[in-house]
Formats: structure tokens, C-alpha cells, sequence
């Protein structure tokens, strides 16, 4: 008995596609291109389960489009600059660009044995010189253009280890590794003007049709854009005057407080004269000002006993707060609060004492008893005890406040944003050298173009705390560009967000030395047609990218703006998890199920069910590729990454899901070896077929045409569903030609999804092409209409034929058919119709 060699048959395909070439992509603009691009992985050292599933979705687009016509690059890549490789320095003691290296060989093969129809020659790593020269001559074009500068900017210093720290290095205002309070610094930086786009990023994003919703809203919300007004309060007894953004002018009458930020410049001042404001302060500082921080922490205040003047009400007095919840990045880093409607304000005053005065009324309540209970009302309304907008509606009374406000000299109606410049620098060493030397006279001057690229040194040491760029003996000291003096080279490099900023437009023409991307390479390809990854980058990264491309167009690198047309957000890979009796958790292969209980492997004590949650190291339940691809083979992990939900939602990994796919595997292969001996050769015509026969053609055709517009929608789980269906129809009847037909559609239909496996069905139903340079097939439209209409073929009036047609075929249909038909051929004896005439499942009459 005959069994499959999954180990065998996976290399054998994996090496014939690689020795032909059969995915390297060239540029042809005779061809419809299609660039299809995964997230591009950080080389941690092992690819895991959510690496199968986003490059398996990427390999079963890719193989689908080239089948279908399309010129397909699908290429891969490293993201390979980043603190792990740092941190192992330190731990391991290996130099982050051996780990790196190893790591990416090691992934690579990894990758390899999935069968990944990658264009391998295009491969980049973004820690080699020859791609991070490109982005520090990209960094000087965007500085010429005005997108770049320097700025004083707060960052996270360790004193115990005297060094700067990134903000997932800060744990609970703690260093991670020296566990000493966290304390802030000024530091010069460079920052990219994202800002500058910020209508636009904000506007394309309704042309991005092809992204999920979701993750379109995320942007919205990041880039945050707010219309309201500036406006300026008198402050009692002092001359300057405190300057506030809100976007509701119209419930300016329901003040109750001002608040300013603990890092406003006034709160500074107030808190050198006063310990109790200099404590908060420094708490505040402590518990960090970023906007998560905020959203979770108790809103808390501190009195500064001044009091503003209401600049509508003559002797309205508010006292003014320092409070933790402002931001001094946002707006002019002071508000007013109206508690009656803002929750975070009322939470505030219902804390404070302070008044709670309703100006806008609901629809349906009483003006003479509405009152505000535990929510603040943020809705539209009619407006109450507020003077001169007494009666109109939040929008009108807005407009009429802001009037007021201009008419008065007190301030503009004005658009915040909430996005930030990119602030890029890092004071770390795996990363990009940012290409710029400081002199004492001339500044901070750009290295010319021919100096470029600033090699990353690789003779540094670990040993020491800081930057290791900062330690190195020489590097940092060459002459200034300029005026020749001696002058220090920047030591900090790039946020390594800036490296997967640009990648995609990099796999235009990866080897290209002298630019960063050929820009008519560039315009065939870009922007990419679909781009495959995990929901968790679906602000910055994608952000970023979006502002690069702008950036780069308008350096004239290319010509688009929109880095990716189509994006698939996948699910994540999920697996339950368990506990043993201390509580610690274990891994799947050590528990074992015995009549219906969970048991551990070895010691046979009981083990606790836990819920299924994303498979992760710290919980322990996690199940290796790798050991998945050696036991069974790369095609049913793929298959099952693909049959069990669809790509967007959590994937629940199972023994008994993986065993399902495995046993597909093998059953397909043995239906195929099994009905060799029977079948008719390759391509022989049909013969006639009895009416069951005709039922799996429709079947089989069917199956065709709704697999295609599955997989069009990434509706991958329904067509593995339907695959399998005809499957089961082949196997329980179908025999000879029409099994042949059958046997080839499953395997051209499951070709994206298990490639060895067809490769090799392929060849062993005798074609000696391969499956992959193989096109897509096409449904039979006869076929897939259930009822069918006998329909004659007059030519000048004379019966010629019947055709067999799909009820309400059109006519265009019924004409072509009618005109194959032999008998009509012979009957026209060469002349060309002059007029045909179809009556819709009747009759169609040539005149010749
Ligand atoms: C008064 C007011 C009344 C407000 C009301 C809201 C509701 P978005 O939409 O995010 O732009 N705000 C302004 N600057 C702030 C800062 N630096 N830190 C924290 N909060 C700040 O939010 C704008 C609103 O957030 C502004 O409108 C202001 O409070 C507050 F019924 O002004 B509002
Ligand atoms: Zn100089």
C-alpha cells in the first residue's frame, strides 16, 4: 500500500521552483501587474504561528493572481534593526549583527520549507549598508525639502545605567533593567514634519477602499482632527492671560474651572513658590503624561488659588487647577471644564465641589427641572442659561460663540490635530547612523552625498552602559564638511519604524546601488496591490509608510501616494492554555487528555483548562511550526491555517483541526494515484456523457466558479469547504473523463493553498508543465445553471441543430453556441451571418 511522501515530494517541488526561477518577477508593461506584500518579519530567530498564517494568506493571493494572468512580485524581506538584537549583545554576548544574521539564515530556511512563492532574488535586510544608505540620503532630500528639523524633546533617562531608555524599556515610571526611577531629559531631535500632511493623510484615507474599516477609523482617531476655538481668559490680579482650546464655544456658559497642564509654563512658575503644587507636579511627572497614562489614571487636581475671568460675564470668577488629565501637547495645554457636559470634567468637579450648570438641554426635558446625574450630556441640544445663545442648537451656538469671540479680539476658531511630528532619533546602536555631523561653527551639517553610506561601525562593545556609538574610540570624530575643523559625528540612528517606512518601494530593484529604487520600476509596481499583517500596525506603521510616500513623491521618487491599495488585517493564532497544580504553565505537548481529563505528560498529576488566548511564550501555548512542517508537512499546516475562519477573525489551533487537514492531505493523494490507471489522457476530447456524469460536471463547474470569487474576497475557509465537497462528489461516482476533469480542478483550486501537493498531482496525472505556470480554470457558464433549455439553430429558416443552453442564457451566449455547431457550419457553407436572430430559450435563426 502506497503512502504519500509529504518529506520527499516538499523539498523536491521547493528545489525545482527554485532552480527555474519560477517566481522571480520582472518588470513587463504588457501585463497587468499585481504586487502582493506580507508584513515583512523582525529576525527574532523562529518563525511562530502568526508568521504561517499572514505568509500562507500571502502565498495563496500571490499563487492565485499568477495563475490568473497576473505578472505577480511577492517578495520578502528582514526587518532586521531593533533592540532584541542589542539586548542579546548584552545578555549573550554576540554581536547584534552575527545574531541578526544567523537569525534571518535561519528564518530563511524556514520560510523555504512552507513553499513560499517568494522571488527570492529581491530579498533585502534592512541592516545592510547597501539598503540603509538609501534612507540617510532619503533623510537629507526630506531635510532639503523642509520635512525634517531639530527640536528640544523629552526622553526617558536611566540614572543608574545612564542611559536613554525606549518607552517599552520604562515599566511601571521604572527602568527595566536597574529598576531606578525613570527621570526626563531635553534632548535635541530630529523630528519628521508628518504634521504637514496631516489634511491629506486624513482626507485619501475615504479613497483607501479596499482597507477594513477598523483600521481606517484608528487612523482617523490618531490623526485626530478637532475644529473648535482658541480663546484667552484674563487672570485676576495678573497681566498675562491664560490661552485655552476647546471644541465646544457653546457651553462657555457652563464653565466651572480652568485646569492647566502639570508641564504648562505657568504651573512651572507657580510651583517655585509653592512645595504643595511642586509635589503634585512632580507626581504627575512620575506617573507619566502620556495620553494612555491619562485616559486610566484618577483625574486629580491641585488648586493654584488664581482665578480667571469669565470674558463673557463681567466678576465671574473660576478658579484655575493644575490637573493631571491636560496635556501640554495638545491644544495650548489648558482647557476650560463645563462638568454638566464632558464626563471627564464632571467626574472633576463632583470630586472638587465644584458647580455643575446645564447649558445644553436634551430633546424631551424640562428646562425649568433638568438636572445632570452620574453622565454628562454630550449631544445636541437647545441651549439654556447661556445669554446670547439662549434657544439655539449646538451647531448655531458654536458659530455664534466663536463670532463673538473674534468680534472681541479674544481669540480664533481654529483646527487642532492630535498627530505628532515623527520624532526619529534614538540614542541606541542597531540601527540606521543618522548622516549628519556637528560642528561647533557651522552646526549640524548634512555628510555629503559621496561620504555616504555612514557605515554602522562593528567593532563597538557592550560592556559599557549608553550607546555604544558614543564609546567607540574614532568614529565619531571626523572633520566637519564644511570647514574642515574638527567636529563629532551624530551618534543616534533611526526609530527603525523609518527602515519599514519605505521597504515595499525598495523591492522595486533591491540591488540598485546608486538610488534607493529604479522610479520606473517604481511606478510599475507601486503602489502594493494587497498588503497581509497583524492589526497591531495598523496605526503607526501604516501611518508612517502613508507619510513616507508622500514625503518621497515629493522628492520625486515616485509618483504615487498611497503606499498600499488593498490591506487584509489578519486574525491572531489562538490555543488553549493550561496550569498544573502550582499554577505554572505548561506547554501543549505537555499535557496529555485521558478519559476526558487533562493530565500532565510525565508526573500524571491533574492539569487545569484555562481559556484559549493568542499563543504567547509567557503562557506557554505555543506549538512550533517547525515541528508541525517536519511531522506533517508544510501544505497541511497551510491548508489548516486557511480551512478553519476566515483570515480576519482569531484562528483556534487544534490537535484535531491539524489532524482533519493532514488526513485531506492524504486522501486527495490517494484518490488521484488510485484513478490513474482509468483515466483518459491529458486533454482528450470529451465523449458523450450520461446524465450523471453531466450532474458532477455541474459539480465540478460550480465548484470552479464560486472557489474564484471565494478567494477574490479572501473567503479562504469557504472555498477549502467547497473544495473538500467535490471532492467527496468525485470520490463517491465520478469515473473517466469527467474524473479526470474533477481531479484537475481540485488540484488547480487547491494549488494556491497546498503547492507540493499539486505540483505533484499535476505531474502524476501526466502534464508536464507545472502547476504553478499552469492558468487558473475557467467554469463551464453552461454548466452552472441548474435548468437547462433545449433550444433550436434555424439557418434561412432551415433546423440545423440543438444546443443545450442554461435557462435565460443570453444572447450572446446563445449566438456563440449556435454558430459552433457543426451542422450550422456546414449549413452556412462559409458565408458570414448577416443577421441572427435569438428568441431567449427558443429559438435562434442565422440568415445568411
Ligand atoms: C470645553 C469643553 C466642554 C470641552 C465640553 C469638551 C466638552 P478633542 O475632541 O480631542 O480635540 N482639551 C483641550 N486641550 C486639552 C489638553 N491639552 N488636554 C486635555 N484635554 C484638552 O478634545 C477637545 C476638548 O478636550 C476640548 O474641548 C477641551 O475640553 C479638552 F462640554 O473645552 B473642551
Ligand atoms: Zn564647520
Amino acid at each position: 500500500d502506497e503512502r504519500y511522501n509529504v518529506k520527499e515530494t516538499e523539498t523536491k517541488w521547493q528545489r525545482v521552483w527554485d532552480e527555474r526561477k519560477t517566481f522571480a518577477a520582472t518588470e513587463d508593461a504588457s501585463r497587468p501587474k499585481y504586487f502582493v506584500l506580507e508584513m515583512f518579519p523582525y529576525p527574532s530567530g523562529r518563525i511562530h504561528m502568526g508568521h504561517v498564517r499572514n505568509y500562507t494568506l500571502g502565498d495563496v493571493v500571490a499563487r492565485t493572481k499568477r495563475a490568473k494572468g497576473f505578472n505577480v512580485l511577492h517578495p520578502m524581506g528582514w526587518d532586521a534593526f531593533g533592540l532584541p538584537a542589542e539586548n542579546a549583545a548584552i545578555e549573550r554576548n554576540v554581536h547584534p549583527a552575527k545574531w541578526t544574521r544567523e537569525n534571518v539564515a535561519a528564518m530563511r530556511e524556514q520560510l523555504k520549507s512552507m513553499g513560499l512563492s517568494y522571488d527570492w532574488s529581491r530579498e533585502l535586510a534592512t541592516c545592510e549598508p547597501e539598503y540603509y544608505r538609501h534612507e540617510q540620503k532619503m533623510f537629507l532630500d526630506f531635510l532639503k525639502a523642509g520635512l525634517v528639523y531639530r527640536k528640544e524633546s523629552w526622553v526617558n533617562w536611566d540614572p543608574v545605567e545612564n542611559t536613554v531608555l525606549a518607552n517599552e524599556q520604562v515599566i511601571d515610571g521604572r527602568g527595566w533593567r536597574s529598576g531606578a526611577l525613570v527621570e526626563k531629559r531635553l534632548l535635541s531631535q530630529w523630528f519628521l514634519k508628518i504634521t504637514a500632511f496631516a489634511d491629506d493623510l486624513l482626507d485619501s484615507l475615504k479613497g483607501l477602499e479596499r482597507w477594513p474599516d477598523r483600521v481606517r477609523l484608528m487612523q482617523e482617531n490618531w490623526i485626530g482632527r478637532s475644529e473648535g476655538a482658541r480663546l484667552v481668559w484674563d487672570i485676576d490680579g495678573r497681566s498675562d492671560r491664560l490661552e485655552i482650546f476647546t471644541t465646544r464655544p457653546d457651553t462657555l456658559f457652563g464653565a466651572a474651572f480652568l485646569a492647566i497642564s502639570p508641564n504648562h509654563p505657568l504651573a512651572a512658575e507657580l510651583a517655585a513658590n509653592n512645595a504643595g503644587l511642586a509635589d503634585f507636579v512632580a507626581e504627575c511627572n512620575r506617573m507619566g503624561t502620556s495620553e494612555a497614562v491619562l485616559e486610566t489614571a484618577e483625574k486629580k487636581g491641585f488648586d493654584t488659588g488664581l482665578q480667571a475671568c469669565h470674558p463673557f460675564v463681567p466678576g465671574w470668577h473660576l478658579p484655575i487647577y493644575v490637573a493631571n488629565f491636560v496635556l501640554m501637547e495638545y491644544g495650548s495645554g489648558a482647557i476650560f471644564g463645563c462638568p454638566a457636559h464632558d464626563q471627564r470634567d464632571l467626574d472633576f468637579a463632583r470630586k472638587y465641589g465644584l458647580p455643575v450648570k446645564p447649558v445644553v438641554l436634551p430633546p424631551g426635558e424640562d428646562a425649568g427641572s433638568y438636572q445632570v446625574g452620574a453622565e454628562a450630556y454630550s449631544g445636541d441640544g437647545i441651549l439654556i442659561n447661556s445669554q446670547f445663545l439662549d434657544g439655539m442648537g449646538v451647531d448655531a451656538a458654536k458659530a455664534a460663540a466663536i463670532a463673538r469671540i473674534e468680534s472681541e479680539g479674544l481669540g480664533a476658531k481654529t483646527v487642532n490635530w492630535r498627530l505628532r511630528d515623527w520624532g526619529v532619533s534614538r540614542q541606541r546602536y542597531w540601527g540606521c547612523p543618522i548622516p549628519i555631523i556637528h560642528c561647533e561653527t557651522c552646526g549640524a551639517v548634512p555628510v555629503p552625498a559621496e561620504q555616504l553610506p555612514v557605515r554602522l561601525p562593528e567593532d563597538v562593545g557592550f560592556d559599557k552602559p549608553g550607546n555604544p556609538l558614543d564609546h567607540h574610540p574614532t568614529w565619531k570624530h571626523v572633520a566637519c564638511p564644511c570647514c574642515g575643523k574638527p567636529a563629532r559625528r551624530e551618534t543616534d540612528t533611526f526609530d527603525t519604524f523609518f527602515e519599514s517606512s519605505w521597504y515595499f518601494a525598495r523591492f522595486a530593484s533591491p540591488t540598485r546601488d546608486d538610488v534607493a529604487f529604479d522610479r520606473a520600476a517604481a511606478d510599475y509596481w507601486l503602489p502594493v496591490d494587497q498588503y497581509i499583517g497583524g492589526i497591531e500596525h495598523a496605526v503607526l506603521h501604516l501611518l508612517y509608510s502613508r507619510f513616507f510616500t508622500r514625503a518621497m513623491k515629493e522628492c520625486g521618487y515616485l509618483g504615487v501616494k498611497e503606499p498600499f491599495d488593498g490591506l487584509l488585517t489578519q486574525g491572531m493564532v489562538c490555543h488553549e492554555t493550561y496550569k498544573d497544580q502550582a499554577g505554572a504553565w505548561l506547554y501543549p505537548d505537555e499535557v496529555v487528555k485521558e478519559g476526558g481529563a487533562l493530565k500532565h505528560v510525565q508526573t500524571g498529576q491533574p492539569v487545569a483548562l484555562g481559556r484559549s488566548e493568542k499563543m504567547s511564550k509567557s503562557k506557554r501555548n505555543v506549538v512550533d511550526p517547525a515541528h508541525i512542517i517536519e511531522t506533517y508537512g508544510a501544505d497541511t499546516a497551510r491548508l489548516f491555517m486557511l480551512s478553519d475562519s476566515p483570515p480576519e477573525r482569531d484562528l483556534e489551533w487544534t490537535d484535531a483541526g491539524i489532524d482533519g487537514a493532514w488526513r485531506y492531505v492524504n486522501r486527495l493523494w490517494r484518490l488521484v494515484i488510485g484513478a490513474l490507471d482509468t483515466l483518459p489522457p491529458p486533454g482528450a476530447a470529451m465523449p458523450a456523457l450520461d446524465d450523471s456524469a453531466v450532474k458532477v460536471r455541474r459539480q465540478i463547474h460550480k465548484t470552479i466558479a464560486l472557489v474564484s470569487e471565494d478567494l477574490d474576497r479572501f473567503h479562504f475557509n469557504k472555498a477549502v469547504a467547497r473544495i473538500r465537497e467535490l471532492t467527496n462528489a468525485l470520490s463517491d461516482g465520478a469515473s473517466g473523463w469527467t474524473m479526470r476533469e474533477g481531479l484537475e480542478a481540485v488540484v488547480l483550486l487547491m494549488a494556491p493553498m497546498m503547492p507540493h501537493l499539486a505540483e505533484e498531482l499535476w505531474s502524476e496525472l501526466g502534464h508536464a508543465t507545472l502547476v504553478s505556470d499552469t492558468a487558473w480554470p475557467v467554469a463551464d457558464a453552461s454548466l452552472l445553471v441548474e435548468d437547462s433549455v433545449t433550444v433550436a439553430v434555424q439557418v434561412n429558416g432551415k433546423l440545423r441543430a440543438t444546443i443545450d443552453l442554461p435557462k435565460d442564457a443570453d444572447a450572446k451566449l446563445a449566438e456563440e453556441t449556435a454558430l459552433a455547431q457543426e451542422a450550422v457550419i456546414a449549413a452556412m457553407s462559409g458565408k458570414a451571418p448577416r443577421k441572427v436572430v435569438v428568441v431567449p430559450n427558443r429559438i435562434v435563426n442565422v440568415v445568411v
